[in-house]
Parts: structure tokens; sequence; C-alpha cells
């Protein structure tokens, strides 16, 4: 940092050997870390030979930027800094938490305690419901037809990331584990990459411990702010106890701290109870569940350890919803729906629960640069939450889109959905009566137990049949059905909303060019 300030200053003369190309620059600046994580090339400054001259002649483009960290330059005081860290979790159902309802006793004890020092959401969706899709949202501030990644593919490289934003203004930008889920990974900036192997498969809370607490110092020692993103891999499939775990045991998973019985889980409303096989894996879900708050735990002790805490902003979401039918990659609400957390000492009035205002992905980025003050780019679909987390209203609050479109296997199942307190309608593009659905949340022991099930039981053949097929449009009504078990699309009474919520996707597939609305505009209705 020293050798940046002297060289815009113009004393880099005087004892500091610099090189005049201005992307090693920058990449020294920026390469403090356990691992450098590959290039970032600044905006406007592309990898050719530039004079100081020239650098500073181009700085005009950065200067925003730059004006807004003015640490940078040393012109502020360290206690005055924000960090962001925010932890994710992987495939964790937004109810399998203490605090969201979930009933086994101290399942995820860190989580409810951030929630007691923070700010939770009831009505925080992520914007696609599996991992790259989701986490590319968070990254852009944009729908995944606006960036690029709609499935298991890199972002379109001409879209700005928060991590370009945050480099420019000379934040220390980390990730742990799920490295691979925001590509490519030159957009992403990251000076500091711990991957999932050096993290126990990206669920070891000791590792978890050990290598935040070396990123909060290496931050310290740079003298920068930072963004970490925490990713642990629980409790994504393989469950801890599972055949599928077992095959995968020599490459480090650790030992899970808690197991439980079938019979002290509880079964979501969307599955059918007492099909044991369903139970079984539920618990082996739950013991997932619970090391993954313990890897939050140990994330969240390196800060308080680092001296940090208080000027740190955490938040905390999972990526998408539990890996079984009628959750992850869909678009019902426990596909989207996710617990998020904010904590904000000082500025987030402790122990608040936002029980309206819907929030989702494409909002973090935009709320990230405001609570920087930072510029915001245009581009982005999502606008910041900042007044929210200060306790004030904000309008337009009262519905998320979600969107799916290809599993990691790179077959097809397109949905949108748009999502409100009160109702839900989902099109599905690709349900046409022959094409069956085919995803790993049916891998494993439940969608299994549902078809054994089904040859006695009509209720719950009729359930895996529409799981399997699906039908072109559905809708919802949430307070009398919240585990949306009840397609009430023809239902009389409900026309005029649904025309509405049709009309609503529409407004948002024609102004943000969805590539699926000429097959909506054909299909609904
Ligand atoms: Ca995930």
């Amino acid at each position: 940092m020293q050798l940046h300030a002297d060289y815009l200053s113009g004393s880099s003369e005087s004892g500091v050997v610099l090189t005049n190309d201005l992307s090693i620059v920058i990449l020294r600046y920026g390469r403090v870390g356990l691992q450098y994580g590959g290039g970032c090339m600044m905006a406007g400054f592309p990898s050719s030979k530039y004079t100081r001259r020239d650098f500073l002649a181009r700085l005009g483009t950065a200067a925003a930027g730059l004006a807004v960290a003015p640490r940078v330059l040393g012109q502020e005081p360290e206690t005055a800094r924000t960090n962001v860290l925010l932890i994710t979790v992987d495939d964790m159902n937004f109810d399998s938490a203490g605090v969201t309802g979930c009933k086994i006793p101290g399942i995820t004890p860190s989580i409810d305690k951030l929630a007691a020092q923070g700010m939770r959401f009831e009505h925080a969706h992520v914007t696609s419901a599996v991992c790259q899709p989701s986490r590319s949202v968070l990254m852009t501030g944009r729908y995944p037809h606006r960036n690029g990644a709609m499935g298991f593919e890199p972002i379109d490289p001409s879209v700005p990331t928060l991590q370009e934003s945050l480099r420019e203004a000379g934040y220390l930008n980390g990730i742990m584990a799920k490295v691979g889920h925001l590509a490519p990974q030159a957009k992403f900036c990251w000076d500091t990459v711990v991957g999932a192997n050096d993290l126990g498969q990206g669920r070891d809370p000791a590792l978890f411990y050990s290598h935040s607490k070396a990123f909060f110092e290496q931050a310290k020692a740079a003298g920068k702010p930072f963004f970490l993103m925490a990713n642990s891999q629980d409790p994504h499939r393989p469950f801890p106890g599972s055949d599928g775990e077992a095959n995968r045991k020599a490459a480090g998973l650790p030992e899970v701290s808690r197991t439980y019985k079938p019979e002290e889980v509880p079964v979501p409303g969307f599955l059918p109870d007492g099909i044991p096989d369903i139970r079984v894996e539920l618990a082996q879900y739950f013991a997932g569940v619970h090391r993954c708050d313990e890897a939050v735990g140990q994330v969240l002790r390196a800060l308080k350890e680092a001296g940090l805490e208080e000027n740190t902003i955490v938040f905390f979401l999972s990526d998408n919803g539990m890996s079984f039918p009628y959750a992850k990659t869909n678009c019902y609400r426990s596909s989207t729906a996710t617990p998020m957390i904010v904590r904000w000492p000082g500025k987030i009035k402790p122990n608040t629960v936002n029980r309206h205002d819907f929030v989702s992905g494409i909002d973090f980025m935009p709320t990230v640069l405001d609570v920087f003050g930072m510029q915001m780019l245009e581009g982005m679909d999502g606008r910041s939450f900042l007044p929210l987390l200060k306790g004030k209203r904000q309008g337009g609050r009262d519905k998320v889109f979600t969107f799916f479109t290809e599993t990691s296997a790179k077959n097809k199942y397109p949905m949108r959905c748009v999502r409100t307190e009160k109702f839900s309608y989902i099109f599905n593009a690709w349900a046409d009566g022959q094409t069956i659905f085919r995803n790993e949340p049916q891998s494993g022991l439940t969608f299994k137990a549902m078809q054994t099930a089904a040859e006695h039981d009509d209720a719950i053949a009729e359930r895996v049949k529409f799981f399997l097929f699906r039908t072109k449009e559905e809708f919802y009504d949430l307070e009398a059905d919240p585990c949306e078990m009840e397609n009430l699309i023809n239902a009389e009474e409900h026309k005029a909303t649904i025309q509405k919520m049709r009309r609503e996707l529409l407004e948002m597939m024609v102004s943000t060019k969805d590539p699926l609305l000429e097959v909506f505009k054909k299909q609904a209705g």
C-alpha cells in the first residue's frame, strides 16, 4: 500500500523500486494473502506499458473509487474502516436454524447468536436456487440472464463485479471454499484464496477458524480494509453418515460433532412424513446443518479475536434451499428463501426482525456499495437495502422474482417465479407433459423412498408425478398453504391475482430482456 501511495504522491523515486507497468503495480498492491488467486484487470487499465504520467492521467477514471477510500492514501484513522464479512452456507433451508423455527435443541447456536446481535429478514430470497447462479447474482447485482451465469457458467467478462469495485477502492478481497462457483476467477480479484481442500472439503470448523484468523491478521498487517467471503460447504450433499460421504472420507472430510436420530428431526411440510428413509436422510442433513453452524461460529470467533468485530458488517445467508425434492434447484419457497442476517455493531439495532420487506440476491452488491458510500454502477437490477438496515422504510419491497435455468449437468429446466407475502406464481417453460425433471435433490434416499411409497399411496404418487412433470403454471395461496402443495392456477377466485402476477412477471422479463420472454408470451395464460 505504501508503494501505491508513494507512487501517487510522486515520491516513489526515493528508495522504492517501481515498475512503470501499471498492471504490475496494481497486482503487487493486491498481492497480499495466503495464496494469490489470479489476476484482476482494473477497468481502463489494460496490461500494456504505462509511464507514471499515463498512470496519473488515467487515474481520473478511477478517482471516484479512490476518493471513497481515502484510507488508501492514509488519510483516515484505522478505527473508521468498515470491513465486510459475508458468511454463506451451502444448501441450508431457510427454516433449519433455531432462530428461524427449527425445534431441534441447540441446532444452530452461532447463527442464533448472530441474529440476536443483528437484523434478520423473514422475506429474504436468493435469486436462483443453485450455487453458481445464486452466487454470481450476489457479486454482480444482476439477474442471471443479465450477468451471464444462468447455469454453471462464468459471468460475462463485460459485467462489473463487486470485487472489482472493492479492489479499486483498496480493499483486500478474500474467499474461502466454493471458489470455482464465481467465474472467471480473474473477474473476482481475490487477493487471498483458501480452497476447499485446505478447509476439510470446505466443512472443517477448526480450519475455518485458523484460515480466517490468518486472513484477518494479513488484512491488519497490510493496513487494508477487507471483504471476506467465507463459504461453508455444509449442509450440501453428501450428508454426514450417507453412503456418498463414505466414498469421500479419504478426501479430508471432518467428523461431525453431533448426530441426530431419525425421530428427532422435523420433516418439512412439502415432504411426506412417516417414511423411515426420509427421516434417516433428514437426520444426516441436520448433522451437516450443525457442522455448518460450527464453521459460522469459528469464523465469527476469529473476527472477534482479531479485534475487528466492531468495524465489520457481517452478512449471513444460505445460497439456496435444502437439497430435497421441492426445494433446491426449483422456484418454490424452500428453493430460494434464505435466513439472511446482517450484523453491524452500533449501526443496526440488535435482535431485530424485518417481517415484511422483500430483499433478494440482486440487492447484495448495491447494499455493500451503499454501506461504503461508493458509487452505484449502472446496469444493476437490485438496489440497496441499507435504509432497512437503519430501521427506515423503503417502498417497492413487496415481491421478488426468482429464476432457474439449468442443472450442473447442463439439463435445461427454465422456470420463473414472482413471489409476494401472500402468493406465488411459477412459470415452468420446460413442462410439456413429456420432459422429466431430473436433478441432484432427487439423489440419495428421499426421492427413492417417495417413489416406493407411491406404489401404495395415491397422495404421494401424485406428489411424485407432479414433481417429475410439473405443469406450465403454478399458483399458491401462501397464507392457507405455505408449503405450496395445492396448485390453484385454475381457481376462479384467484383469477385477478394470477393475471396481475403474470403481468408483473412479463414486465420484468420485458424490462430485463429475459431470453424466455417470447416463450412466456406464447405459453402463459
Ligand atoms: Ca448451494
